[in-house]
């Protein structure tokens, strides 16, 4: 075993420090091999804690020196911890001199090298990597930072808050001092310590206050930091508009590195993020980087308040700061959107991560609740559940309350809490004590079970229409089967957002029984009980119900809708979503028919005469379009069936996609003429939306071309491949060719790479679009593994390992779940080879088979067996080990 496995944390058994540490003053000589930090900490005995020994997490470190009150005391090191039994009385100063070796650091947690430069990762426990701490979140210090390194190697050198004090030193070496004036725990320091340049930009904002912004990134990257720039002021503008949220320091720094095991972080004032997050140019980023880019910028820099200024009290509070920023940045891009159909297709695109994520994740092997019960590894539980449900409990609660409600109880909550390490009670409690008397303060001991139980509840709705009284009444039920570990539930309290629709598609007025007559054509009704029945009255017609309006619950609906009612959604429902989903619907239907009577698809005309509408149709906007005549995905399909054969599923929506390209040719046709853009790029909704569209339609065409022997569109896909003005389109014509597997792809493949050699968020792209094309006859598979030996090729870099590991495994079901099993070996053969050296990534890897207890044979046994290999090794992370051993548990 690696370091022994470590035993659960539980909640349950939080209990606040025996110690606090009030403020640190750190100081770093900065050598790649040996970096000697020295830190003074001046440390306050907990009042109402039993005192004892003083334990400061430390790992992978070397001890130098320890003093207390300037003499020198006694120590000795624990697995993890360095222990002083015998502290001095009362407060005290500890000095501690320790090395550790960023070079060594392959992790990427603590103190790492990237690039030649010096990065930071602290969150979750990665200061402890750094020197001995309260390596917990809620101990908050005041830091004060002195780096101290070469001048020449690294002219820039960058910590927290604001520069005090900066100079030259013997030795071709320089410092610089910062200082952080607000307590923060250590999962917020950074220090970055690199050959980079800034793009700056100074502003004023509303409260009068000057603050200088900036974008750290190499000197050739520079061209390409515009757009977070951009993103960074719209952030700051939104969050002092929506929730009267100023920035808070004179200076706040994104620093840009290529070596990142996620996607950035939020550290105060010094943000730290994955350069796919921040680099962007039209040449090589396509529209989903630019709209990326927007909303991890604006999450980061909201992290500021939810999260930095209010922080967690421990692990188990995490959605705290992440459901409720991922909220606020979903709210974010949906505001910066524009029109309210660009709102809708941002929702429809939350909505379809959440059920690629999420819902798996809640009925698969690592099912937890919002606020986890117990951990092994913290790190593991950064999680679709926590982020996206998460986000989806906070936006609940908006709905209960209102918008305004919700404004307010932000501000009682910042009134409250400002400085503080919190719970996910305390936050629920200021948003409900700010509403008084609405349907979140009635409710919010039931409702808080969305914080404590896993697993995705189902409501079953059945209506009955009563033509001689005028009603038509609503049963609907809710049930939410047993998760892992957690086999009782109880009812949710459920916002579900609905109206009726006659059958012609107007809207009816909503009246219950009892209630005075209104006009009002949508409602949220509040299930609470098992059942509920609504009786509405004044119905002249048999209505078509729209129920879970813009998904107003994370829920799974089961509404009975036969084709003819979805089609009188899709046609007409008001609300964008369920218009969508209404075709999503009619979809998966003639899907799910067809893998699980293993017959060919054979797509009618009811269905793609409906698609022909919405493509054809004058006013809806492109983007809106593209989501409807999209398929669902395989993995999605997979999750509405019982027992999972990928092959099936992936052969169904081919045939789909083959049949919507042949019957709706002419129209395909027309949608590529109809939406190309010209002029300069921008990354807007709008022409982002017609290129879209554009690149379905290209892919659409090329694909029915190849059924039919004819290779026009394939020669106008590549010609739009060499000539394209933007990567956006450059891809979608890429992807065209690699989609009808054409044999031009071959062609432009290596163009593609020859172009843009060098650039490695390119590159990237150049290996995940080759392990995420359509399998056909285990080509893509092939492919993949032999570009495992490409030069460009390293599992070092965690977003080169994601492209292609990640690609294929966990993006790709047809290529990776083969009969022969030669995907799972793939799989373990990666996993364990990362986990040598990067259990946090090995980890995310190991995932992609979270829901193996789901496949049909032969793949049920042999993912297993694949799972079963790893599971037996000896010298496992603590990581991979609680994935697979969870595994193992179903
Ligand atoms: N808070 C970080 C994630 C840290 C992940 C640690 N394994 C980024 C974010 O959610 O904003
Ligand atoms: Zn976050």
């Amino acid at each position: 075993m690696r370091e022994g496995i470590a035993q659960a944390v539980r909640r349950a058994d939080y209990a606040a420090p025996a110690y606090w540490i009030r403020s640190v003053e750190l100081t770093f000589d900065l050598d790649p091999v040996r970096t000697i930090v020295a830190s003074r900490m001046a440390i306050v005995r907990n009042a109402a804690g039993a005192g004892g020994p003083l334990r400061l997490h430390g790992e992978d470190l070397e001890p130098l020196r320890v003093l207390a009150n300037g003499q020198s005391v006694s120590f000795r090191s624990e697995a993890g911890e360095l222990v002083i039994d015998n502290p001095p009385e009362g407060d005290f100063t500890l000095e501690i001199r320790n090395t550790c070796s960023p070079e060594k650091n392959t992790q990427l947690s603590g103190l790492y090298t990237s690039g030649g430069g010096f990065f930071t990762q602290c969150e979750a426990e990665g200061f402890r990597r750094i020197t001995y701490f309260l390596d917990r979140p809620d101990v908050m210090a005041v830091y004060t930072v002195t780096l101290r390194a070469s001048k020449s190697r690294y002219p820039v050198l960058l910590s927290n808050g604001n520069l005090v004090e900066q100079g030259d030193l013997d030795n071709g070496r320089h410092f610089a001092k910062w200082h952080d004036p607000f307590p923060k725990p250590s999962y917020l320091f950074a220090l970055v310590a690199a050959n980079l340049v800034a793009r700056e930009q100074h502003i004023r904002t509303r409260s009068g206050k000057n603050h200088l912004l900036q974008v750290w990134v190499r000197r050739g990257d520079l061209d390409k930091t515009e757009h977070a720039m951009n993103s960074l002021i719209a952030s700051v503008v939104w969050d002092e508009a929506r929730f009267k949220l100023p920035l808070d320091l004179d200076r706040f720094m994104i620093v840009a590195v290529g070596d990142f095991n996620m996607g950035a972080m939020e550290n105060k004032g010094l943000n730290i993020f994955n350069t796919k997050y921040v680099l962007a140019h039209p040449a090589t980023a396509t529209d989903d980087d630019y709209a990326g880019i927007e909303s991890v910028v604006g999450h980061e820099y909201f992290h500021n308040w939810t999260g930095n200024r209010i922080t967690c009290r421990d692990w188990f509070q995490l959605s705290l700061k992440e459901g409720l920023t991922v909220f606020r940045d979903q709210e974010f891009s949906q505001d910066m959107s524009g029109s309210a159909t660009a709102r809708a297709v941002k929702r429809i695109a939350d909505v379809h991560s959440l059920r690629e994520m999420q819902f798996p994740e809640d009925a698969g092997t690592m099912a937890h609740p919002v606020r986890p019960d117990a951990y092994v590894e913290i790190n593991n539980f950064y999680t679709a559940t926590v982020y996206e449900k998460g986000a989806e409990v906070v936006r609940m609660m908006q709905t209960l309350v209102g918008r305004d409600g919700f404004a307010k109880g932000m501000s009682l909550y910042f009134e409250r809490h400002d400085g503080q390490a919190v719970t996910c009670d305390d936050f629920a409690q200021a948003i409900a004590d700010a509403n008084p008397g609405s349907e979140l303060a009635r409710t919010l001991p039931q409702f808080k079970r969305w914080y404590a139980q896993a697993g995705t509840p189902r409501v079953t709705a059945r209506g009955r229409y009563d033509a001689p009284t005028r009603t038509y009444t609503l049963a609907l039920d809710q049930h939410c089967q047993p998760t892992h570990g957690q086999a009782e539930k109880q009812p949710y309290v459920i916002p579900v957002a609905m109206g009726l629709l006659s059958r012609d598609g107007q809207p009816m007025a909503l009246r219950l029984e009892d209630e005075p007559p209104t006009t009002a054509t949508e409602r949220v009704l509040v299930l609470e009980e098992a059942r509920s029945f609504y009786t509405f009255v004044d119905v002249d017609s048999e209505p078509v119900p729209s129920l879970l309006r813009h998904f107003s619950a994370p829920v799974t609906l089961v509404d009975g809708l036969h084709d003819a009612d979805l089609l009188v959604l899709l046609a007409h429902d008001p609300d964008a979503f369920n218009r969508w989903e209404a075709g999503q619907r009619l979809a998966l239907n003639r899907l799910l028919a067809a893998v699980r009577s293993d017959a060919p698809l054979q797509l009618d005309a009811a269905f793609t005469g409906a698609m022909r509408e919405v493509l054809r149709h004058p006013t809806l906007d492109a983007a809106f379009k593209t989501l409807v005549l999209t398929p669902p995905s395989e993995t999605y399909i997979a999750e509405q069936l019982e027992s999972v054969d990928p092959q099936r599923v992936h052969a169904a929506r081919e045939a789909m996609v083959l049949q919507l390209a042949q019957a709706l040719h002419a129209d395909w046709e027309w949608a590529w003429d109809a939406h190309q853009v010209g002029g300069p790029y921008s990354p807007a909704p709008e022409p982002a939306g017609r290129r879209a569209l554009a690149n379905l339609a290209l892919a659409m065409l090329c694909l029915d071309a190849t059924a039919r022997g004819d290779v026009l569109w394939q020669g106008r896909a590549y010609q739009r491949f060499k000539d394209a003005a933007n990567m956006t389109d450059r891809e979608g014509a890429l992807w065209a060719l690699l989609a009808s597997h054409s044999e031009m792809a071959d062609l432009a493949l290596p163009r593609f790479h020859d172009l843009f050699r060098g650039d490695a968020l390119v590159i990237d792209k150049w290996f995940a679009l080759q392990a995420s094309a359509p399998e056909r006859d285990g080509r893509v598979f092939a492919r993949a593994k032999a570009l495992l030996k490409h030069p460009d090729f390293t599992l070092h870099n965690p977003n080169r390992a994601r492209s292609l590991v990640r690609s294929l495994c966990g993006d790709n079901p047809a290529a990776f779940h083969r009969a022969d099993a030669a995907g799972y070996v793939f799989w373990s053969e990666r996993v364990i080879e990362l986990d040598a050296f990067n259990p946090q990534l090995a980890s995310r890897i190991a995932r992609v088979m979270d829901r193996w207890a789901q496949l049909a044979e032969p793949y049920r046994s042999a993912a297993r067996e694949a799972i079963a290999r790893v599971a037996a090794r000896t010298d496992l992370s603590n990581d991979v080990r609680e994935v697979v051993t969870r595994a193992l548990e179903t």
